[in-house]
C-alpha cells in the first residue's frame, strides 16, 4: 500500500524511556506551545460527551428502540462521540482483554521486539505514527493488528504471550464486531437510509476492522507533550475501551478540549471520517487527542470498524441533492489512510482538505 520501506529514525520505545526514570523528556517529544495541553485538576461536574444506555436497542420495545436510536443520532450529529453502557459486550471479557494487553506490555523488551512493526503495514509493536524525519513524536507505544476482512487476519502477527492472549483477543474482537454491526444499522436508519446501507457500503460482512492498543507510559512532563496528537479517525467508526478510571482522552468541542471521564464498563464510540463522508457531513468525525500522566500509565484498545480498503467511499446518493451537493469526492479507504500513515496524526486536515468548495 505504501512505498515507504522503513522508519526514518531508529525507534525508541517510550516505555523504556519512562522506565529509565528520566526527569525531562527528550526534545523530540516536546510539542509546539500551541499544541501543549493545559493540565487541569479533575472536576467531577464538568461538561462531558453524552452517556447512552444501549439496552433499549435490545429490548424489543419499539418505543425504547426509537428513543435510544434518537439519542445515538443526536450524539453523532452534535458531538461525533458518546459513551455506551449496556452495549452487549460482556464486562468480564472487556476486563480480560485490557488485562491481557497490559501483560503484553509488561513483558521483557526482547519478547515484544519479536513483533516490531514497520511502516508498510503498521502491523505489530510500534512507537510512532508517520514517517516524516524529524517529526515531533507522541508519548506512547502501541500494538496494531488486522482483524477483518478475514484474509488479512494473521494470528502469527498477534503476540503469542501472555498465555491465552490470542484466544481472549479473538473472543473480544468477535463481540466488538457484533456491536459495530448493530451500530451501523442504527446509524443507517437514523440517516434515513436502508438499514444495511452503511454495512453494504463498507463491503458487507467482510468489512475492514483492526485494533490498535495504545500504551501511554508515565510521563515526567505531561504539560509539554501528548500521548496521541490531535486527529480524527480515518476509518468508519471507533469502539474504544479506555482504561478503568484513568482519564486521558480529550474531545474537541468548539475551541475547548473536554476530558472524557470513563464510565464503568462503557465503550467510547466515535464517528470516523468515512462515515462523515458517507453521511455528507450530517455525522461529524471529531478531533480528539490524549494527554498523559506523571503518576500513572494508561492503556486503551481502539477498535476501528472500517470499509474494505479497495472500495470507493462517497456521500450516499440519498443524502445528496441540488441544495445539498456532495461535499466529498469518492476515494478508496486504502488511498485515504495513506495520509495518516505517512504524515501521522494531524487534526482534521485530511477530511477538511477534501471538501469541495461550495
Ligand atoms: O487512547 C485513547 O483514549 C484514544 C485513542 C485514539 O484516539 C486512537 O487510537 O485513535
Amino acid at each position: 500500500m505504501s512505498c515507504v520501506q522503513d522508519w526514518p529514525e531508529p525507534i525508541i520505545r517510550v516505555q523504556s524511556l519512562s522506565d529509565s526514570g528520566l526527569d525531562r523528556i527528550p526534545d523530540c517529544y516536546v510539542k509546539p506551545v500551541t499544541e501543549r495541553p493545559v493540565v487541569e485538576p479533575v472536576v467531577t461536574d464538568r461538561l462531558d460527551i453524552p452517556l447512552i444506555d444501549l439496552s433499549g436497542l435490545f429490548s424489543g420495545d419499539p418505543y425504547k428502540v426509537q428513543v435510544t436510536r434518537e439519542k445515538v443520532g443526536e450524539a453523532c450529529r452534535v458531538w461525533g462521540f458518546f459513551q455506551a453502557v449496556n452495549h452487549g459486550v460482556p464486562p468480564d471479557l472487556m476486563d480480560q482483554a485490557r488485562q491481557t494487553w497490559r501483560e503484553f506490555f509488561y513483558q521483557p523488551m526482547k519478547e515484544k521486539q519479536k513483533y516490531a512493526n514497520d511502516p508498510k503495514t503498521y502491523e505489530g509493536y510500534g512507537s510512532r505514527l508517520g514517517v516524516e524525519k524529524g517529526a515531533v513524536l507522541d508519548w506512547s507505544d502501541y500494538y496494531f493488528l488486522h482483524y477483518l476482512p478475514s484474509n488479512l487476519k494473521d494470528h502469527c502477527k498477534w503476540p503469542a504471550q501472555p498465555p491465552h492472549h490470542r484466544e481472549v483477543v479473538e473472543k473480544y474482537l468477535s463481540e466488538v464486531v457484533k456491536l459495530g454491526q448493530r451500530l451501523m444499522k442504527v446509524f443507517s436508519t437514523n440517516l434515513g437510509l436502508e438499514e444495511n446501507y452503511l454495512q453494504n457500503a463498507f463491503g458487507g460482512e467482510e468489512n475492514g476492522a483492526c485494533l490498535r492498543v495504545n500504551y501511554y507510559p508515565k510521563c515526567p512532563q505531561p504539560d509539554l507533550t501528548l500521548g496521541l496528537s490531535s486527529h480524527s479517525d480515518p476509518g468508519g467508526l471507533t469502539i474504544l475501551l479506555p482504561d478503568h478510571d484513568v482519564p486521558g482522552l480529550q474531545v474537541r468541542r468548539n475551541d475547548k478540549w473536554i476530558t472524557v471521564k470513563p464510565a464503568q464498563h462503557a465503550f467510547i464510540i466515535n464517528v470516523g471520517d468515512q462515515i462523515q463522508v458517507l453521511s455528507n457531513a450530517i455525522y461529524k468525525s471529531v478531533e480528539h487527542r490524549v494527554i498523559v500522566n506523571p503518576n500513572i500509565e494508561r492503556i486503551s484498545l481502539a477498535f476501528f470498524y472500517n470499509p474494505r480498503g479497495e472500495l470507493l467511499i462517497e456521500p450516499a446518493k440519498e443524502l445528496v441533492s441540488s441544495e445539498n451537493p456532495a461535499l466529498y469526492p469518492s476515494m478508496t479507504f486504502n488511498e485515504y489512510r495513506l495520509y495518516i500513515r505517512l504524515k501521522g496524526p494531524r487534526g482534521k486536515s485530511q477530511v477538511e482538505s477534501l471538501k469541495s468548495p461550495r
